[in-house]
């Protein structure tokens, strides 16, 4: 389906929500047969050649784009950016408390992808942004029956976000037209935040006073009280979710691997969001009690993740829990434990990844 490999871990069918195992996460550019896919309505199909962006609210005066304008007008960027949903690594959650309603992602929702395009900031300057602007606002034609009430999706990001030289309005991923599923032909990616802010299929673009009043951004993607029942959260409680949290995961060996006797190799990513630079990641052999520092792959970009690996020594035959954490370059580690973390909508799981596995005897 949508042209992915027949191995995604696909959480839900309709609306098409799906990851790529393990395996598919080991390359810088994530092929985009793995690249894994989160959407809350039905997929729309839209027409490069018909599709317009009204760019309009609190602007000098409001204009519509087709794609040929807007790719005539403006200079052409690209950029290698990592998008990572909130919901990443949300399985690691239900061992502590079950998260109802929502799907349990394990660490690939997340990819990375060269994005091109132009600057949103490009087309804001040329429109002209009135000065009580702070937000903006992107909507898009897919209407989503999870909205309470259902609504066409969107969300918004601050002014300053909206200006930086990073975030596009990308018609290519990868040096190929964007796929209908990632939100071609022509989608917002805003470098750093998290993936729920880069609206697929954007049809309108609204400068505004205060942030979007769409459930995906006052109601949904917040960070709510332990306790609070989230069926009866309303707009503006919890904690707006923007710039992704630090977080990394083991991609090899897999959880319940048999390994070898001997060394082990242990490889992973690590992500630091927004300005923040993957520092150090360390890995344990024996659940945290030691570490070793991770060799750091190349920094594909300020925006995207970084791969890392190291060979441990396992203390002997039997399963042991391989631990990892990444460091930023603010000096800020991972949380230990989900424990810390789990809330009812289930974002933002950014423990120590935490994989065991089980080595063999010696084979005597
Ligand atoms: N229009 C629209 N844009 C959307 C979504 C959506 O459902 N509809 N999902 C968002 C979320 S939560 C994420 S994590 C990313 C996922 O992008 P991808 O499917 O290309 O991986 O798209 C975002 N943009
Ligand atoms: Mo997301």
């Amino acid at each position: 389906m949508w042209c992915k490999r027949e191995d995604m871990i696909v959480h839900e069918s309709d609306p098409y929500n799906a990851e790529p195992p393990r395996d598919g996460l080991h390359e810088t550019l994530t092929p985009a047969d793995s690249f894994y896919v989160r959407n809350h309505g039905p997929v729309p199909q839209l027409d490069a050649a018909t599709w317009t962006l009204e760019v309009t609210g609190l602007v000098a005066e409001p204009v519509r784009f087709t794609l040929e304008r807007l790719r005539e007008e403006f200079a052409h960027h690209t950029v290698t950016a990592t998008m990572q949903c909130a919901g990443n690594r949300r399985e690691g959650f239900l061992e502590v408390r079950d998260v109802p309603g929502e799907d349990p992602w394990g660490p690939g929702a997340t990819s990375t992808a060269r994005w091109t395009g132009v600057r949103l900031a490009d087309v804001l300057r040329a429109v002209g942004v009135q000065d009580s602007a702070g937000h903006v606002e992107f909507e898009a034609p897919d209407v989503s029956e999870i909205a309470d009430p259902p609504q066409h999706y969107g969300g918004s990001v601050p002014l300053s976000k909206a200006l930086a030289d990073e975030v596009l309005l990308a018609w290519a991923m990868d040096d190929a037209p964007l796929p209908a599923v990632h939100g071609g032909p022509v989608r917002v990616v805003v470098p750093g935040w998290i993936g729920a802010r880069s609206v697929k299929w954007v049809t309108r673009v609204t400068v505004r006073a205060e942030p979007s009043e769409n459930y995906f951004q006052a109601t949904a993607y917040r960070v709510l009280e332990p306790e609070a029942d989230p069926d009866a959260a309303g707009p503006g409680d919890g904690i707006s979710l923007g710039p992704v949290a630090l977080n990394c995961d083991i991609l090899a060996p897999e959880p319940g691997q048999a390994v070898g006797t001997g060394q082990v190799r242990v490889s992973g990513y690590a992500h630091a969001g927004e300005d923040r630079g993957v520092a150090r990641v360390d890995v344990s052999a024996d659940g945290g009690h030691s570490w070793q520092a991770a060799e750091l792959g190349p920094e594909p970009s300020p925006w995207a993740w970084r791969h890392w690996e190291t060979t441990v020594d396992l203390a002997g035959p039997g399963p042991h829990t391989l631990v990892a954490r990444a460091w930023d370059t603010t000096g800020a580690c991972q949380p230990e434990s989900a424990r810390t973390l789990w809330n009812p909508k289930g974002y933002v799981n950014n423990s120590w990844a935490r994989v065991r596995v089980n080595q063999a005897g010696d084979q005597g």
